[in-house]
């Protein structure tokens, strides 16, 4: 009898010194596994008197009852303590600030030909999108700029043969159209243009709107009252225009159009160079010659043309000095104009 007192002390000190699940099978098997101590007992019980077998036998599966629930016991503790441990891991501090997903957002240049877009879809322009690689005629010849005529020298432009190139400005649009579409026409050509120019405002490659109107009576008044309007949108409602006379083959007369300075309103900065006033597009009355050669009856219509440099505008717009910053992908900078 105190052999079995003697053993359960033993197994429940034992059970009180294991840390881990792990090893409590082989503590366990110590005393009730196959070549355990009670096993050994139970083994033992052919050399017990007959009389006294079945009294001794109880005992030691009492026993063997005894030490199991030990280490049941032990094991339940060990595997909630584990648990406990898991959860507290993996527990969420719900008291931290969220993450939140980063989001990307519109290029510059597209926000701001998506407002140029906007202010002239809004008076009823229709978008006219032509080919980035054309053919001399469209790109020159049809907008009255003969071979050899010195106004090619106003733009580098990249040849891929005599005869075609990649477009040095969205002008084509204006013939592209006339030739396709009877007047009344109001269009807007916007795409990519390229030219031979590399500087803090100049890229080979930039992008540009092409705006034309065709109708009877179209004058250089429509133009001043359109572009009013248009920067209004653009920049903000005391922002004021100005043309200043200027030359483009296709165009009679043309201008140089001029806003009043975003940044100093005029009085005069270094954004403006002191002038008070930044050029932003070239513009005109359609030369009579360009509406003849697309097949338009210059005696009875009448049309206005202008071109902007989508890079020129988000540059004023945003305080932008360097024009290679819009095409560097530089991350931070884009982040920027992310309007979340
Ligand atoms: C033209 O390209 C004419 N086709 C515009 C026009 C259309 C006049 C219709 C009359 C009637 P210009 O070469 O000035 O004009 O270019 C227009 C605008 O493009 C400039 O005001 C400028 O903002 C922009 N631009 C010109 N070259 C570059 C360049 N290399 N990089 C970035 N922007 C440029």
């Amino acid at each position: 009898m105190d052999k079995f007192e003697e053993l359960k002390l033993k197994a429940k000190e034992e059970a009180e010194k294991i840390t881990s699940l792990k090893i409590i099978g082989d503590v366990k098997a110590k005393f009730i596994g196959k070549n355990g101590e009670i096993t050994a007992l139970l083994r033992g019980m052919k050399d017990v008197p007959a009389e006294m077998r079945a009294a001794f036998g109880k005992q030691v599966n009492d026993l063997k009852e005894k030490v199991s629930a030990i280490f049941e016991k032990k094991e339940s503790e060990l595997k909630a303590a584990e648990t406990e441990m898991k959860f507290q891991k993996e527990a969420v501090d719900i008291t931290l600030p969220g993450k939140l997903p980063e989001i990307g957002s519109l290029h510059p240049l597209n926000i701001v030909k998506n407002k140029i877009i906007d202010a002239f879809t809004g008076m009823g322009f229709e978008i006219f999108e032509g080919p980035e690689i054309d053919t001399d005629y469209y790109c020159f010849q049809a907008l009255n700029i003969p071979k050899d005529h010195p106004a090619r020298d106003m733009q580098d432009t990249f040849y891929i043969n005599d005869n075609v190139l990649l477009r040095p400005h969205t002008s084509p649009g204006q013939v592209r159209t006339m030739e396709n579409k009877k007047p009344p026409i109001k269009i807007l050509s916007p795409g990519r243009v390229y030219r031979a120019d590399d500087d803090a405002s100049h890229s080979p490659m930039f992008h540009q709107i092409e705006g034309l109107v065709v109708d009877k009576g179209v004058s250089l008044c429509d133009l001043k009252g359109l572009l009013d309007e248009f920067v209004k949108v653009i920049f903000d409602k005391d922002t004021k225009t100005r043309f200043r006379p200027s030359y483009f083959p296709f165009t009679e007369p043309s201008v140089e159009v001029d806003v009043s300075c975003c940044k100093c309103g005029g009085k005069g900065c270094s954004l403006c160079k002191n002038t008070g006033w930044i050029e932003i597009l070239g513009a005109g009355v359609v030369n009579k010659k360009v509406l003849e050669m697309s097949g338009i009856d210059s005696d009875v219509y009448s049309g206005l043309a202008f071109g902007l440099g989508i890079e020129r505008i988000t540059m004023i717009k945003y305080g932008i000095s360097d024009i290679r910053t819009l095409f560097e992908n530089n991350v931070s900078f884009l982040k920027q104009f992310n309007r979340r």
